[in-house]
């Protein structure tokens, strides 16, 4: 029976990838991490791996969190990744009976202004944003260390994927530290629930960024874990393209919000832009299924996102008691 290790398995992707692997069938085979399981201490690691060995794992758990997080807290962000990271790989290089291990990375990494759409291999030629550079260069040594680990096994045992900006069910909803899909979907539900004549978002709407909802990043995990042979990191999501201003206006229609909304430029607008292509995953998944990878449109996305926010309420991370 294999023995399928999800680290970060209560958070956004991770328990996208727990249901979808249930529906598959699999059960007893998954051992399941939450953030109760602090990845930064090693011998808390090595435990873990002497008890279960796992034969794949799924390393999703990392510090993660919105612009504004990022900006206030580059330190932290590189110095837990780096040793939730470090101690995972080294881990499960050592553990022979580990076969394959897909680790995400995330399309904010790349460097800040090469040309568009970003193509994997432009990983390290250039500086990230500013905004993040600690979140970004951990991530960057997450790739550097799966391919100088495989070339002293010699053989791929560690790949990544790439996905662009990520949003569902069990996202973190906080107001101050999330992403801008959950903290606009939060400000406007309260917004409308205490009848607010007017909502504020942060910089001038016009940065644009590519959203992927997490169940349709968990299925491009399970396809690459199963047929990806290259080291290599692979761009995954949904390719569609939109400007915070049009996101924005489509959760305010999907909640029925009628105030005023107000952009206040004094806040970050971050990256204007970080397209990434995804040519490559559509190739081998096309190659091997014989049909192009099927994503949820923002709006579906969205609307599913909302349910279940709304019928989760308060009991959501980020929630306002
Ligand atoms: O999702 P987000 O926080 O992160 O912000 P990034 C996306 C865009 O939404 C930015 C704008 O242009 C923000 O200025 N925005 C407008 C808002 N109103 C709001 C708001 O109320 N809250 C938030 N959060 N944004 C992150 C990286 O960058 O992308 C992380 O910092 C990570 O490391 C993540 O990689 C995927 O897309 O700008």
């Amino acid at each position: 029976m294999e023995r399928i290790l999800i680290t970060g398995s209560t958070g956004l992707l991770g328990s996208a990838l727990v249901r979808l692997l249930k529906q598959q069938g699999l059960n007893n085979e998954l051992i399941l991490l939450n953030s109760n399981t602090d990845l930064r201490d090693r011998s808390t690691v090595n435990h873990i791996f002497n008890k279960h060995m796992p034969t794949f794992i799924y390393h999703i758990a990392a510090k993660v969190g919105g612009l504004g997080a990022n900006m206030s807290g580059n330190a932290d962000f590189f110095d837990d990744n780096v040793q939730i990271n470090t101690n995972v790989l080294t881990a499960a290089a050592a553990c022979e009976k580990t076969k394959k291990v897909c680790s995400v990375l995330s399309t904010c990494i790349y460097p800040d202004g090469v040309s568009l759409p970003i193509l994997e291999n432009s990983l390290h030629k250039g500086e990230p944003h500013p905004s993040n550079f600690g979140y970004a260069y951990s991530k960057r040594m997450l790739d550097i260390q799966g391919k100088a680990l495989n070339q002293k096994l010699g053989k791929v045992k560690f790949i990544t994927a790439t996905p662009n900006n990520m949003y569902g069910e069990n996202d973190n909803f906080s107001l101050t530290d999330g992403h801008v899909i959950p903290m606009v979907l939060h400000k406007l539900h309260l917004a409308k629930r205490n009848n607010q004549k007017q909502v504020e978002f942060w910089g001038d709407g016009s940065p644009l960024r590519q959203f992927s909802y997490a169940e349709d990043v968990a299925r491009d995990l399970v396809f690459l874990m199963e047929h990806n042979k290259s080291q290599d990191t692979i761009n995954i999501g949904n390719y569609e393209e939109y400007s915070i201003k049009t996101l924005v206006m489509l959760i305010k229609e999907l909640i029925g919000y009628n105030g005023k909304l107000v952009w206040n430029s004094d806040m970050p607008n971050g990256q204007l832009k970080k397209t990434a292509s995804t040519k490559l995953f559509e190739t081998l998944y096309a190659s091997i299924l014989n049909e192009e990878p099927k994503y949820h449109t923002l709006e579906e996305g969205l609307k599913k996102t909302l349910d279940w926010f709304v019928s989760n309420y308060p009991n959501v991370r980020g929630a306002v008691r």
